[in-house]
């Protein structure tokens, strides 16, 4: 038992990783601990800090109930049970956005916490953006990508950060300016038992904020505590909400800008807009920046981008759409369209219900599916067809597709029952998609 430490790291991934560079930084070598046998940090670790000690292919009890702290990551479920058998002799289990907040607390508040099921990445991109253009010394980190502890190697006056439902279960002591829940719809049903438990797990971020906004359009993410809270939503707005009135973007009685000129198209983008607005707001970012960013940011990479246009025919790639709130809010987003749509849907659906889709897919002129759980998603639509991969339904859309018709793949699913990640299936679609096009011009 040579290699009892008092601080253990469970997971060697990105977040593991940053939090061996931040105690390593405090003078503390910690034992680290991976569930699979080759973590993605093997080498990584090996190469910086050789003295620290990796055990991988599971938790070794022995080691978590001797350790004074546990440092887990957010791909491991806190009630995995050599966890909980921790927790149960009062051994302390955070995250890593914990120990953030940890090293920030004694400064003037300084971050703001986005949640929500959906659109946390366009907001936080969005807010991000609004606070370069206004010339604040600011860094973006948390689920979006940089772990958390990584953005402390600069000094910056503020951190806006994207906040996974795991990671907010082992985080406590935020002191946000503001924080935000976009949006409550089912995600990760294979990690809570139930939505209100994932609910309860991001609404936690409000009582770490010295201001909670919520979406007035979505009753699941009204905080408890009516103090210093403040609302977005598309309706007309009262005293200092933001919202749209007579087609203006609106904070209060003060007129922003005309929705005509935002970039972003989708209702559930103009929605992440006014978000980004009054989240920014607080950080004391003006207005004009908020115009200069609303009117020329367009969107994300994998979020309804549109990939190309075959024979008159739109491809949109919503790789992102991980959930099914995401791909009913893709498919009401283009409700207008005047064409056919084509869905190409499913992948691994993580124990979600799929109700919700019904309604949507009735709509459609064709259903392709694929993955996992496709058959869930086909058992809505008499018209589905099913396909072993996304050569074959992008072919097959393209077969049935007419001039003016959108093919959307916007799957309702994660990817990694058949690719490394969203951006990898994004990827694959878009070579599909360019693939026809070089056929037909050969
Ligand atoms: N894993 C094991 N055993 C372990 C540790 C991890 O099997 O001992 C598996 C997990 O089940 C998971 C994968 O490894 O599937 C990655 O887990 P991790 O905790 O090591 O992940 P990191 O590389 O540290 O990345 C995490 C976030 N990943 C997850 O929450 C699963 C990243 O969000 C985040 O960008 C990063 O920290 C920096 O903060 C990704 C994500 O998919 C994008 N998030 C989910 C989502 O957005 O829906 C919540
Ligand atoms: P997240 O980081 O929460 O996953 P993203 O901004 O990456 O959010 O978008 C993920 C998916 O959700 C995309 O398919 C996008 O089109 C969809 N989406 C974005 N904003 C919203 C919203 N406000 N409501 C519902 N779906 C949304």
């Amino acid at each position: 038992m040579e290699n009892i430490k008092s601080h253990v790291v469970l997971g060697l991934g990105a977040t593991g990783l940053s939090v061996v560079h931040y105690l390593h930084e405090q003078g503390i070598t910690p034992l680290v601990m991976d569930s699979r046998h080759q973590p993605p940090g093997m080498d990584e670790l090996k190469r910086l800090y050789p003295e620290v000690e990796l055990l991988t292919g599971g938790f070794d009890c022995r080691y978590l109930v001797q350790a004074s702290q546990i440092i887990i990551s957010p791909g491991i479920a806190v009630d995995t049970p050599e966890i909980r058998a921790a927790i149960d002799m009062g051994i302390e289990v955070i995250g890593d956005v914990e120990l953030f907040a940890r090293a920030v607390k004694d400064r003037e508040p300084c971050v703001i916490g986005i949640t929500g099921s959906n659109g946390k990445s366009t907001v936080t991109t969005l807010v991000g953006e609004m606070a370069r253009v206004a010339g604040l010394n600011y860094a973006v980190g948390g689920n979006i990508g940089v772990p958390a502890l990584d953005l402390l190697r600069e000094p910056r006056d503020l951190y806006i950060l994207e906040l996974s439902s795991f990671q907010l279960e082992t985080t406590h002591s935020l002191n946000c300016i503001v924080a935000t829940c976009l949006n409550i719809s089912e995600d990760h049903m294979d990690r809570y038992t139930d939505l209100e438990a994932y609910r309860q797990a991001k609404l936690s971020l409000y009582c770490q904020s010295k201001r909670a906004l919520f979406n007035r359009e979505d009753e699941l993410t009204e905080p408890k505590d009516p103090m210093n809270q403040n609302s977005f939503g598309l309706s007309a707005p009262f005293n200092d909400e933001w919202g749209v009135r007579d087609g203006k973007v609106v904070h209060g009685t003060t007129e922003i800008m005309n929705l005509l000129d935002v970039a972003l198209v989708g209702s559930h983008n103009h929605a992440n807009l006014l978000a980004a607005m009054a989240l920014a707001y607080h950080a004391g970012v003006d207005k004009e920046s908020m115009i200069q960013v609303a009117t020329t940011f367009t969107g994300l990479a994998h979020r309804c981008e549109l990939v190309a246009v075959h024979n008159g025919v739109s491809y949109v790639n919503d790789s992102k759409a991980t959930n099914v709130g995401a791909t009913v809010a893709a498919l009401e987003g283009f409700s207008d369209h005047l064409g056919g749509i084509i869905l190409i849907a499913g992948g691994d659906g993580k124990g979600a219900d799929f109700q919700p889709l019904q309604q949507a897919i009735h709509g459609l002129s064709q259903l392709i599916t694929l993955g996992k759980d496709g058959d869930k998603i086909a058992e809505f639509s008499e018209k589905a067809i099913r396909v072993s991969d996304m050569s074959e339904a992008v072919k097959t859309a393209n077969e049935l597709a007419e001039a003016g018709d959108i093919v959307l793949m916007s799957p309702a699913c994660a990817s990694l029952d058949m690719y490394k990640n969203f951006m990898a299936r994004g990827e694959d679609f878009r070579a599909e998609v360019n693939a026809l096009a070089g056929s037909s011009d050969a």
